[in-house]
Formats: structure tokens, sequence, C-alpha cells
């Protein structure tokens, strides 16, 4: 059985979901868009054989043509679309972060609570990187016996001219929020944010940033955020443990050796890191929603705790003090 979507903002990472979507192997199609932009969302409507521009996400939404959701339109307005999905009992994709605070985030989790039924994924997509899976499936297994510290990098060559300071926190270092959770499989406790020397690329950022993660076992992970590193897009990740440790490999195809020198390609952005990250994770998606199953990727849950400990950070990253993570007891569909 295939799987009618409607993708709400359609902006980079919108077409890029529109592009697996559509004729996906799943058996997926997009019939309707719908963009704060309308000659956006009727260019790229344009380009597909089953879609309509519709001019407003409520009406997508409220669609018979329409199966599921993808939210993908500007962060302040996920919460509407959400929330407008799930009163509509349909399945809905909303892109990181869920919400812009915590509050929006806790209110989907309880119309999400009160419908009864999981039908909010988030875009959380270190989670589908085949890498990413490796490195959980070796700590999972024991083969480094017990986790004692992570270190991560999340390094971008450039950002936008609207990436304000605190977005290194609230759209960049929130993926590795909920990697460090998934991998280890316990809450963060308590986060500190440390303010290096600043590279003259950043300009008014406060950039690069060193974010320390106490987890609720005791693990430490220590996180570099860099977003203007210019040599290119790189995520790393080491996990230390007792026994051995574990780290993602290169994501470069080949080694190139000449002239006295070893050399990998390093990725340009996180499109070409993350490509099959995406794939897998759309296509696990379409497969649930289509099948009438609930969600298995991040939940609505999964998406509030991170932006409590993103809310956390950026305290941290304003006052300079080391912020306690106070969670809320987490809900019986979530467990
Ligand atoms: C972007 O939104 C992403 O999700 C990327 O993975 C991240 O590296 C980048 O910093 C974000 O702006």
């Amino acid at each position: 059985m295939g799987l009618d979507v409607g993708v709400v903002g359609v902006g980079m990472i919108g077409q890029e979901h529109v592009r697996r979507l559509d004729g996906g192997p799943g058996g997926s199609r997009v019939v309707a868009v719908a963009d704060a932009d309308a000659d956006r969302a009727a260019a790229v409507a344009a380009r597909l054989p089953a879609a309509k521009a519709l001019p407003s996400g409520e009406e997508l939404i409220a669609s018979d043509a329409v199966d599921a959701v993808v939210v993908t339109s500007w962060g302040p307005t996920h919460e509407p679309y959400v929330l407008a999905a799930v009163a509509a009992g349909k399945p809905v994709f909303c892109e990181k972060p869920l919400a812009p605070t915590q509050e929006s985030c806790l209110r989907i989790v309880e119309a999400e609570v009160a419908a009864g039924r999981r039908l909010v994924q988030v875009g959380f997509n270190r989670r589908y990187d085949p890498a990413h899976r490796a490195l959980k499936q070796a700590v999972d297994d024991g083969a480094i016996g017990a986790p004692l510290l992570v270190h991560c990098a999340h390094r971008n060559a450039s950002v936008p001219p609207h990436y304000t300071r605190d977005m290194s926190i609230a759209d960049t270092a929130i993926h590795e929020i909920d990697e460090l959770r998934w991998l280890l499989g316990t809450e963060i406790a308590a986060v500190r944010v440390m303010t290096p020397r600043r590279s003259s690329r950043g300009g008014e950022l406060q950039d690069p940033l060193l974010v320390l993660f106490e987890m609720a076992d005791g693990v430490l992970a220590d996180v570099e955020v860099s977003v203007n590193v210019h040599y290119g897009y790189e995520i790393r990740c080491e996990v230390s443990g007792e026994t051995g440790t574990v780290e993602l490999a290169t994501p470069a195809p080949v080694t190139i050796r000449r002239e006295g020198t070893v050399a990998g390609l390093v990725p340009g952005d996180w499109r070409e890191r993350f490509a099959l990250s995406y794939d897998v994770e759309l296509r696990e998606w379409v497969d649930g929603a289509a099948g009438g199953r609930p969600p298995q990727g991040p939940s609505a849950w999964d998406g509030h705790v991170a932006q409590v400990v993103s809310d956390a950070a950026l305290r941290s990253l304003h006052t300079g003090s080391r912020v306690a993570v106070e969670l809320p007891e987490r809900p019986a569909l979530y467990r």
C-alpha cells in the first residue's frame, strides 16, 4: 500500500524530503505542498506528477487527499501544524527542533497523550545514519565495556547570514543532545557551555563553543560546536569505555596517497554527509505510516526532552554557570 503525503514548508530541507518521498521505494508520493511563499509552493508542485499547491498548511492537513503530513516549515510555525495533524489523526513527521520552546513541545506531547496514540515523529536523523547505528551497536554489544567518556565534534563549513549565537545550541548541538540520550540510553542531568577564544571567521557569533554534558549515570560528554571551519562539514564521535574505544570512521569513500601525503575528501555540508540517513529515516517512517503502525523513531517526548536540555544549555551560555536539567515524568505513552 502506498502513502499519499502532504508537505508543509518547501524550503531547502522540505525540497530534499519531497525528492525522497515522491515515488520513493516505499510507494509514497507527494500529493500536496504548502508554503508561506505561494510562488515557491506552486513551483515545487509543478515539478511533481501528482501534487497540488494548497494555500495553507491548515488546508493541506485537513485535505482528504493527504494520508500523512511532513512539516518542514520554519521552526516557530511547527506547533500549530503538528497539533492540527494530531487532531486530524494523521501521522506527522516534523523536522527538528520539534518546536522552539519547551512549553510548545509540551503542548504537543499533551495533545498526543490526550489522543491516546503516537502519531508524531521528530527528524533527529543521526539515529538513521549507518555509522551512528554501528557506533551504538558496538556500545550496546559491550565491545568497549562500560562507556565512561564521549568526545564529539559538530563542525559546519559555514552558516547562513540569519544564523544567530543561540542557534549553535538550539539548531546545531540539539543533534548531539538527542544523539547522546539515544546512544547511551540515559538522560542528560546537567550541562555547561564554555566559550573559548573566538574564531575571527565567526563575525558576531560566539564560535566555537565547548558544551559539557553530565549524563545521569556519570558518563561525561564534551561537544565542540564550530560553525565556520571552512574546510568542510565534519561530525565526530568517540566513546571511551572500560576496555576500549569506538569512534565514527571518516566518511570519505576513498583515501588518496600522493606526493608524500595521505588525503580523504571531507563532505561539503549536512546534505552530503547525511544523505543516506535521510533516505533510511523517511523510508522507515513511510513504511510504518503506510502500515498503520505507530512511529518507531524519535517521539514528541524526545523532541520535548531535547528542547528542555537545549534551554538549559542556552541558560548556561548566557550565565556561564553549570545548569541542572529538570525533566518532568515521562508519560506512559512513551515508555
Ligand atoms: C542544520 O539545521 C542541521 O540540521 C545540520 O545537521 C547542522 O549541522 C546545522 O548546524 C544545522 O543548522
